[in-house]
């Protein structure tokens, strides 16, 4: 399991204020929407498909989805876990059933949230495919935070460029140069547009028979490459604002597709910024993988890989065998640690 900070007090308190807040606003909802046990059936397995606060969408074993109420005691519950739930004998007020309990999961994506503590994103997923693009402008900042909250719960992460339509030779040819590091140090890179159909069939033959998410950036078109992927999917797709050239948030809630050919794939909502202030420096270090190598080999045992004297790590860079931009962005995530925690900045999160 992933290594974590412990929550603040402060932090502890909003957690622990907004759950409560949380159950009693789900106990009026579930006055609202009651069965007697004789009006409910036996208990069947599921696969969550999206949730929507007290609600979940639920895929039974014959493929049919029925939306569900939570029962307070199943636990928390996000887009591809799978439970326990039983149907009711009637819907009521467009309820079909309740979600009893989760199974154990395999694996989780988080993120620090800054009014819920550490958030899961989805579960039981074998792969997490960071979508980046070209607008909004490719940052390897950003990338690289992907990066480290994959390598932090473990999950193989594929990196994505998508608009390549934008390009020009002399832009493709940058960009190009811009993700070559990556290829370097083994992480798969994949050029594409979701509008021509570029590069897409490559990305095609990587999601069969896999469970696979898509993160990134409001904008860079996740949404859009997964209609490209599943013509039936019918996701909808928004524009880039002209002021800011951000996306527009357009996707709210993360929802599992399945493929025909076997796989499924998750679309999940854009986030402004992906935060890692849950994660020690050292898990940081540890998640830029081509720096395992090197930790521990540093003159002083509490290295803060800046000036100190002996660093291997920024001998590494300069030998290069690390490259500089992502020494760079490594300490920008540890600054960002400590200028961006959100019980010093409400707000802070996305
Ligand atoms: N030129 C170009 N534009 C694209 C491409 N793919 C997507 N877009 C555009 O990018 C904009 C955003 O696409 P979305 O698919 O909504 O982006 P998203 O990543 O799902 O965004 P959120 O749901 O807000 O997180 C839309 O205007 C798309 O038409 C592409 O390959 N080339
Ligand atoms: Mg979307
Ligand atoms: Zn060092």
């Amino acid at each position: 399991m992933a290594k974590q900070k412990k929550l603040t007090k402060g932090q502890q308190r909003r957690v622990s204020s907004n759950q409560k807040k949380r159950i009693s606003s789900s106990k009026k909802k579930e006055q609202q929407v009651q069965w007697q046990a004789d009006q409910l059936g036996t208990q069947e397995t599921g696969l969550v498909i999206s949730r929507y606060g007290q609600h979940a969408d639920i895929e039974d074993n014959e493929g049919q989805v029925f939306r569900c109420n939570i029962r307070r005691t199943a636990g928390s519950l996000v887009t591809g876990d799978k439970v326990v739930w039983r149907k009711g004998n009637e819907v009521l007020s467009g309820i079909s059933g309740v979600v009893e309990a989760v199974h154990e999961r395999v694996s989780e994506l988080t993120r620090p949230d800054f009014y819920d503590g550490i958030k899961v994103v989805a579960a039981n997923i074998d792969q997490i495919f960071i979508v980046s693009s070209v607008a909004p402008a490719f940052s390897t900042q950003i990338v690289d935070r992907y990066l480290v909250a994959s390598e932090d719960v473990e999950i193989k992460p594929i990196i994505v460029l998508n608009k390549i339509d934008l390009l020009d030779d002399e832009g493709m040819a940058l960009l190009d140069e811009m993700l070559e590091p990556y290829r370097q140090i083994g992480y798969e890179v994949i050029m594409l547009s979701s509008h021509t159909g570029e590069g897409v069939e490559k990305l095609n033959q990587m999601l069969k028979d896999k469970v696979s998410i898509f993160v990134g950036q409001s904008g860079v078109g996740k949404s859009s490459l997964i209609n490209a992927l599943m013509p039936n999917a019918e996701l909808q797709v928004g524009d880039i604002s002209d002021t800011s050239g951000l996306g527009m948030h357009t996707t709210t809630t993360a929802k599992l597709l399945h493929f025909e050919h076997g796989g499924d794939l998750i679309d999940s909502p854009g986030v402004r910024e992906f935060g890692l202030w849950h994660l020690d420096p050292e898990r940081i270090a540890w998640c830029f993988i081509e720096f395992r190598d090197f930790l521990g080999g540093c003159k002083f045992r509490d290295c803060k890989h800046r000036d100190d004297p002996g660093c291997i790590l920024a001998q590494a860079v300069e030998d290069e065998k690390i490259d500089f931009e992502r020494f760079e962005n490594y300490h920008r995530i540890l600054d960002s640690l400590e200028n961006n925690k959100p019980n010093r900045h409400p707000g802070g999160s996305n």
